[in-house]
């Protein structure tokens, strides 16, 4: 009697742990501080918070900034290792690494790693070049808000990074963008062909689970 009734249990439980298998992602709410980087450059210190919230298959992505370039497009990223499990982090005033003075998005690899999915009008297409990021107002603030499939979101991502998972846990948030004609060092590095003014990194907030 007492057995039957343990292998019952036994099996209910893994039944359980099977089905929440499933889902890759598990319902919950994530949030990034957003603090300056690069005021000395931008001469404004932009900050802002990030919330990632999933429910079943929608994920809903908002973004609140302020300080940020008036009426100017911001790209804006979460940001991680492509390898292995290491968290990413905000670069530090150290990751200038040539010492021109501002951290560019390459200086910012070294402890964030790569560009990984975009904030804009649809990330699950995951395409870094786009004119669907948000602009900011007059006074340098923007909300963003979009939601997203969890499920194609999981796909494309496993497309571009075969060894990773979302793992919010471990990614970084950016915002970029400085006006085109701000004064920055030559040396300052960009991606490809863009321009480096577009992606100059102005914020940056290291995501953590706000489900305790
Ligand atoms: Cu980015």
């Amino acid at each position: 009697m007492t057995r039957k009734f343990t292998t019952l249990t036994i099996t209910t439980a893994f039944a359980a742990l099977v089905g929440a298998g499933a889902a890759l992602a598990e319902d919950g709410t994530w949030q990034a501080e957003l603090s300056p980087l690069n005021s000395g450059a931008t001469g404004s210190a932009t900050t802002g918070t990030a919330t990632l919230s999933v429910s079943d298959d929608t994920l809903t992505i908002r973004v609140q900034a302020e300080g940020a370039a008036p009426d100017i497009m911001h790209l804006q990223h979460f940001h991680g290792f492509a390898e292995g499990d290491e968290a990413a982090t905000c670069p530090e005033r150290s990751a200038d690494t040539n010492d021109d003075g501002v951290i560019d998005l390459i200086e910012t690899e070294q402890a964030a790693g790569t560009t990984m999915v975009p904030f804009h009008g649809d990330p699950a297409s995951m395409e870094i070049v786009a004119d669907t990021y948000p602009t900011a107002d007059a006074d340098g603030a923007y909300t963003y808000e979009q939601t997203v499939s969890l499920s194609a979101l999981e796909e494309a991502f496993a497309d571009a990074f075969p060894d990773q998972e979302l793992d919010f846990d471990r990614r970084v948030i950016f915002i970029h963008g400085v006006p085109e004609g701000t004064q920055l060092p030559d040396t300052a590095q960009s991606l490809g062909d863009v321009p480096a003014h577009v992606t100059l990194p102005i914020a940056c907030g290291e995501i953590h689970s706000s489900d305790g």
